[in-house]
């Protein structure tokens, strides 16, 4: 019985390539025998195979080819309308014990998740082809360079994951004959929210996602391995996996540095990394440059320096609002062999979303296909309509963004959307204090979640839904590991979203966060002035170049304004994360709470 099954299976999987290791033929096998794909196709991410799957993506109707001389090498995909975030509330750790995920996770014990999933999975590729994908996380040959393999019915997923990641045989010559490799097993099934897990198994280095399609739900490299996954090894090999943009600042004299920055989802890491400075600074011979948009591995050398990665290969960003003032270089990447979801189809093949003109076009088809026009109602594209792009399209990549060794770092920043009570920018007064602001980091939630928007809600390193354990020991591999620091990155809290009683924007934004920046590299690098303040070190106006902008010395006191009464209901508000970790809560953070509510 088993041999015949076994046969069977064989039968389906069509041409192994000959590099396959025995523990991924297994594997594979396996996974053949529970989803019963009719065929199955090993992906080699060579150019033939991609033009290949671009064709038959056309021809099944899971892509819409683009204007080729206009946007050379796109397409566009309408998703399921139920299927357009990530869905937090159907994500599962599971581990033997429920204290292992703490908190902030949901959990289900291996077993029943693996039986639950499995009544899911069986059959279910029955009619469909299995595509076997191999990539790697990080830049080949780095110290911290992850293999995964997903197997996924989508051809979709396929040439997303050609895109964010390393793809193709060069993941078989990375693993070698090693079992080392994060086992990703995706099906969009039927696409059914009832019917619909994304489950993580940390002790098995495994992954399991059924029933949707969405990029952070379905590109399983990126949260479930780069985060979730990853954050678990990290704890456990002494290095961290962060929800973070990397980028490099280079200053007329030369002089770079690299700089982390956290995030939550929406909150516009995509453009800071690939900030364009204020004129003026760029007379003067400023560069920026982007590693990553939103995810950095980061560990510390022998030399007790920090180095980090970003472990993908392309950007997954927010396309609504993006356009040639918020964020040209964006705008470059996303010209040529890109992917779009969920945005507008103009009549001459071109695309059109929220915020990309001012002056919107005459028609168009919306994101769900229906025809739309600007006094419709609705709008043209989801406001988590996103673009997949490879990172080498853009025009302002850091040189070593492809560098094993990564690239040092020097400052961590943190942020959230915020429209009041958090100042624009200051600085932690130590690394136990940055944790602790890192921590306690607020962020009003956006689209990219399924939810309400625009609720403040705790978000922990802006790692909240991406935390792959318990968050007590989360904070603890935090504080830890600046101990194996010999000089510790300084870390920063901004908020660029800071507004007036009328609803207006403090701070420009974009690319005049160039003007902060600089404040906080020159404190990395301990030269900067900063005033002590109840919160951090502080500039006043006189220590950030306000030169060509509308705010004046006042206006910036305002918007680094700390109001004493609302600054104690933010405390009161932290209680709903400090309540969840009761007892649990590493000593730091009571300590530093009660250091800052004594300063205010
Ligand atoms: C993302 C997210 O897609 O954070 O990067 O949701
Ligand atoms: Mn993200």
């Amino acid at each position: 019985m088993t041999t015949a099954v076994s046969d069977r299976a064989s039968a389906r999987q069509g041409a192994v390539p000959a590099q396959v290791n025995e523990h991924v033929r297994k594997w594979v096998d396996e996974c053949i025998q529970l989803c019963q794909p009719d065929r199955v196709v090993w992906c080699d991410g060579g150019k033939a195979e991609t033009d290949r799957f671009y064709e038959q993506a056309v021809a099944e109707g899971v892509l819409v080819k683009l204007n080729q001389q206009k946007l050379p090498g796109c397409y566009l995909h309408r998703s399921n309308q139920n299927d357009v975030a990530r869905s937090e509330h159907l994500t599962f750790i599971c581990t033997p014990s429920q204290d292992m995920v703490g908190p902030t996770n949901n959990w289900m014990e291996p077993k029943a998740a693996y039986a639950k999933l499995k009544t899911l999975f069986d059959g279910c590729m029955k009619g469909r082809t299995m595509y076997v994908v191999p990539f790697v996380m990080g830049p080949i040959g780095s110290p911290l360079a992850k293999v995964g393999v997903e197997i996924t019915d989508s051809l979709y997923v396929v040439l997303n994951m050609g895109i964010m990641t390393r793809m193709g045989e060069v993941a078989w010559k990375q693993l070698g004959d090693d079992d080392d490799f994060t086992r990703c097993l995706h099906s969009v099934g039927d696409v059914n929210p009832d019917r619909r897990y994304i489950c993580h198994f940390p002790l098995d280095n495994t992954i399991w996602s059924f029933g949707s399609g969405y990029g952070g739900n379905a590109l399983l490299g990126k949260k479930c391995l780069a985060l979730r996954i990853a954050s678990w090894l990290g704890k456990q090999q002494n290095w961290m996996a962060e929800h973070m943009l990397l980028m490099g600042a280079q200053k007329p004299d030369g002089e770079k540095t690299y700089v982390a920055a956290a995030f939550p989802s929406a909150c516009g890491k995509t453009n800071f990394a690939m900030l364009i400075p204020p004129k003026k600074y760029q007379q003067d011979g400023w560069k920026i440059t982007t590693v990553g948009d939103d995810i950095a591995w980061i560990w510390v050398n022998e030399d007790g320096l920090v180095r980090a990665i970003n472990p993908e290969a392309g950007y997954f960003g927010v396309v609504p609002g993006t356009n040639y003032e918020s964020n040209p270089n964006a705008m470059e990447c996303m010209k040529r062999n890109t992917i779009y979801t969920n945005v507008a189809l103009l009549p001459d093949g071109d695309l059109w979303w929220e915020g990309k003109t001012k002056e919107p076009p005459k028609e168009a088809i919306d994101w769900t296909g229906q025809p739309w026009t600007p006094d419709c109602g609705r709008k043209s594209s989801h406001p988590n309509s996103r673009f997949t792009a490879p990172a080498i399209n853009n025009p302002v990549l850091d040189p070593a963004w492809d560098d094993p060794r990564g690239v040092p770092v020097q400052a961590i920043i943190f942020g959230g959307r915020r429209s009041k009570t958090i100042p624009l920018v200051f600085q932690a007064f130590n690394w136990v204090h940055g944790v602790y602001l890192g921590a306690t980091l607020g962020s009003e939630t956006t689209a990219a979640a399924s939810g309400a928007v625009g609720v403040v809600r705790r978000d922990p390193m802006a790692m909240l839904p991406f935390i792959g354990y318990n968050i007590r020991d989360y904070l603890v591999h935090w504080f830890r590991m600046r101990k194996l620091m010999n000089d510790c990155p300084r870390i920063f809290h901004v908020n660029w979203f800071r507004k007036d009683d009328k609803g207006r924007f403090l701070w420009p934004g974009f690319g005049e966060n160039m003007r902060v920046l600089e404040w906080i590299i020159e404190r990395a690098h301990g030269r900067a002035y900063a005033k002590e303040t109840v919160l951090g070190w502080m500039p006043r106006p006189q220590d950030i170049h306000l030169d060509g902008l509308s705010i004046g010395a006042k206006d910036f006191e305002s918007i680094q304004s700390v109001d004493v009464e609302e600054f104690k209901a933010e405390i009161l508000s932290q209680e709903e994360l400090f309540l969840k970790l009761a007892g649990d809560l590493p000593k730091e953070m009571v300590f530093q709470r009660e250091i800052l509510i004594a300063r205010l």
